[in-house]
């Protein structure tokens, strides 16, 4: 598959990105958003609405990033635009108590029952990172376990690569992370419990936590096997480790609840970022009110934030978090329905071609791999062919469909995508393939 020359006119994304490279690191202000492993220019977008975005040439896609994942109930919903200009006019912030604080707080409790305190910050990478803060100063313990190919934003526990060796130290994922950071952030496969069990041996009583996202979508989609997530509960119930769900991604998207009611495992402690903002910058982190009564001003592990909580935000989360509330009963089956007639097509479409491919999915989250692997860890998924992957992402966007600018990231859809999206996505990817064969 090669990456066909673009027919379309981005002179307008060309001319801004090349602006934009003169102030701005990359052009961009997250790496993600940079076309670097697809190829070519990143579509600079004017404005979006339902399941539609329009770049800055006037294109129109059908989106299938949705800002990486917030836009559950589409771009522009009424509902946030209203609660968001209502705000602003009362101003946009305080740096004080407000009682919109209280009602998202008690709305993310009753979703998400496991979390009985809930504390909000301004990103998914501040939610992760004081959540581990926290399970280290409940615990008096240093060291962390995290999953190859699991990303927990940008913080330097985080930012960590597996040793050469299973059992050798980790080493830092990137400049500027220190060694002494690296040597207490310990990594397993994902979906290996057994590897999990020997690291818990290695460091019996020196373990603070294990965070994952129970079901990866930053290596692509890749859901838990029956049993892992259970059995990372009994290790950490064995060993008195806090087990963090990372449902930055998979909070609210694949259940009311997130990926703990889907499988019925209960986390101490939950992050939580994306959706609960409506595309404002919102995360947060909750639990077990005994762990979260250790976080300032109450106790002693201190994290704090000038703007976290903002009523501006707030207000656009509790207009998407009350939706959820409200329609819970019914939106999961219909993201479940568009899901599985997507993936139905897809697996036809391809079918035909006689490619090589698997596809994963959870809900409302789904990634095609171009492997006749089944992908299950980060390994399996690095076995797909990502050339192909880049040739495809510009063959769709020529079609109109706007799918994740790079292999391992997980597409997203919400409840504006309908029939007549899904009719011309799958209409879209026959031509696409057609074009790259
Ligand atoms: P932010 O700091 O970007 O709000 O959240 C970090 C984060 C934490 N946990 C999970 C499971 C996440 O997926 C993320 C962020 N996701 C990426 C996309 N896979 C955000 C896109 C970007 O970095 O621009």
């Amino acid at each position: 598959m090669e990456v066909a020359p673009s027919s379309l006119d981005l002179r307008r994304s060309h001319h801004l990105y090349g602006h934009a490279q003169r102030s701005i690191p990359g052009g961009v202000n997250s790496p993600a958003r940079a076309f670097d492993s697809v190829g070519g220019t990143p579509l600079f977008i004017e404005e979006a609405e339902g399941a539609y975005l329009t770049d800055a040439d006037g294109h129109e896609y059908v989106d299938y990033v949705g800002s990486w994942g917030p836009m559950l109930f589409g771009h522009a919903h009424p509902d946030v635009v209203e609660a968001v200009q209502e705000q602003a006019e009362a101003s946009t912030s305080f740096g004080a108590p407000t009682e919109i604080e209280i009602e998202v707080a008690d709305l993310v409790c009753d979703l998400v029952p496991s979390v009985e305190k809930v504390r909000m910050v301004n990103s998914g990478t501040e939610a992760t990172m004081s959540a581990a803060r926290l399970a280290r100063g409940y615990t008096g313990r240093d060291k962390i376990i995290k999953f190859e190919g699991n990303y927990h934003g940008h913080g330097d526990f985080f930012l960590i690569a597996a040793g050469s060796g299973p059992m050798t130290l980790s080493k830092p994922d990137s400049p500027g992370v220190t060694e002494g950071n690296a040597k207490d952030t310990l990594l397993a496969p994902f979906n290996d419990l057994t590897h999990v069990e020997r690291l818990v041996e290695a460091h019996a009583g020196d373990i603070a936590c294990m965070i994952l996202e129970p079901i990866a979508g930053n290596m692509g989609c890749i859901p838990p096997e029956p049993g892992f997530l259970e059995g990372l509960r009994e290790i950490c119930d064995d060993n008195d480790i806090v087990l963090i769900f990372d449902e930055v991604m998979t909070g609210f998207r694949v259940a009311p609840g997130g990926a703990q009611e889907r499988y019925g495992v209960t986390p101490d402690l939950t992050c939580l970022g994306k959706i609960i903002g409506g595309g404002l910058p919102v995360g947060a982190y909750g639990g077990k009110q005994e762990i979260m009564d250790h976080i300032a001003p109450d106790g002693p592990v201190y994290q704090a934030g000038t703007l976290s909580g903002n009523p501006l935000a707030m207000r656009a989360g509790h207009a998407v978090l009350s939706k959820i509330a409200a329609e819970k009963d019914t939106i999961y089956d219909e993201l479940e329905a568009f899901g599985r007639a997507f993936e139905e097509g897809i697996h036809r479409n391809l079918d035909a071609l006689g490619l090589d491919y698997t596809t994963n999915r959870v809900g409302a989250m789904a990634s095609l791999f171009f492997t006749d692997e089944t992908v299950v860890d980060q390994e399996t998924a690095k076995t797909t062919d990502t050339d192909a992957y880049a040739a495809y992402f510009h063959a769709m966007l020529e079609e109109g469909i706007y799918l994740p600018p790079s292999q391992f990231e997980a597409i997203f859809f919400g409840t504006e995508h309908g029939n007549e999206e899904l009719e011309a996505t799958l209409k879209a990817q026959r031509a696409a393939l057609e074009r790259i064969q």
